[in-house]
This record gives C-alpha cells, sequence and structure tokens, in this order.
C-alpha cells in the first residue's frame, strides 16, 4: 500500500466519514451525515464502535488517567448498550498521551501510521490528544451491544500497552 492509499484509508476510518458507503461518499452525503448527530454511526466494518455524543446527555462521567507507564486507568470499562459517556481524560505523565476511541484492528492500522507520521496531528470526535498535566473530554455514545476498543496512538504508546476495552452490556 503506497503512503496516498494508506492516508486516504486513515482518513476514512478516522471518523471524517461515519458509516457511509461508497455511494454515499461518491454523492456527497456524508457532509450532511456529519451534521446530523443521530446518522453518523460509525460502522467500522463488523465491529460498531458507537458516535459522538452529546454533552448534554451524558449518563456517566469516567475518569480515565493517562500514565508514562503506558497505561491507562481504567483499562477496563463496562457499560450497558445506548449509554453516552463522559470521559475526563487526564495525563498524569510528563509526556504526551492520547485517548482514541475505534475498533481494534483499526487502531493498531493507525498506531502504524503514526510512526512514520509522528508529527501528524488529528482531531476527531472519537479522540482527545492531551498534553502533560492536562485534561480532556470525550462524549460518546456505545450505541450496541459488543466491545469498543480505545487506544493512546502516540507512536509506539500501543505496542507498549496503552490500550483499553469498553464492554457494553445489552
Ligand atoms: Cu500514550
Amino acid at each position: 500500500m503506497n503512503v496516498k492509499t494508506f492516508a486516504f484509508s486513515f482518513l476514512l476510518s478516522c471518523g471524517v466519514v461515519l458509516g457511509t458507503t461508497d455511494s454515499a461518499i461518491a454523492n456527497g452525503d456524508h457532509a450532511r451525515g456529519h451534521k446530523d448527530d443521530g446518522m453518523n454511526e460509525h460502522a467500522h466494518m463488523s465491529q460498531n464502535i458507537g458516535r459522538p455524543g452529546k454533552a448534554t446527555s451524558h449518563t456517566r462521567v469516567v475518569k480515565i488517567d493517562m500514565t508514562d507507564n503506558m497505561r491507562f486507568s481504567p483499562a477496563d470499562i463496562k457499560v450497558k448498550a445506548g449509554e453516552t459517556v463522559r470521559f475526563v481524560v487526564t495525563n498524569t505523565g510528563k509526556i504526551r498521551h492520547e485517548m482514541v476511541i475505534g475498533a481494534a484492528a483499526e487502531l493498531k492500522e493507525h498506531s502504524e501510521l503514526m510512526k512514520k507520521f509522528p508529527r501528524m496531528e488529528h482531531s476527531e470526535p472519537n479522540m482527545v490528544t492531551v498534553a502533560p498535566g492536562g485534561s480532556s473530554e470525550i462524549v460518546w455514545t456505545f450505541a450496541r451491544a459488543g466491545r469498543v476498543d480505545f487506544a493512546c496512538l502516540q507512536p509506539g504508546h500501543f505496542d507498549a500497552g496503552m490500550r483499553g476495552v469498553v464492554a457494553v452490556n445489552k
């Protein structure tokens, strides 16, 4: 895969195009879908990771610490299908960390891309990059029962084990 293709697939899977089909992309449907909160569910192949939530409608607050030990704390989170969670993500380390919600295979793919382009900055509703000592938030709706992954995609952090799982129960 050349860099251009790789970058495009990164954009596609990164949440800009949310669960749209090829035909939807072709007719520009994704722009409309992106504005419509209810419609932009992340399909992500076989793994449904949910969609951005509204801050005003969260049902739960989950505080997550990111440390230079390359760990999220907690790294195992249980929610119910349909719940909207407000993640308050704090970086207690001395280096930059991030939390990216996604499908396992795609997070791994993104982490490889970050090794090639370590300065790449990206900002999507499913992620926050947090400076040392800082704190930020993701509001996310876990639409369907199943497994949703999250990881830090700073170069090398994924491989070092900076990953977590949200178990979405019925
Ligand atoms: Cu990290």
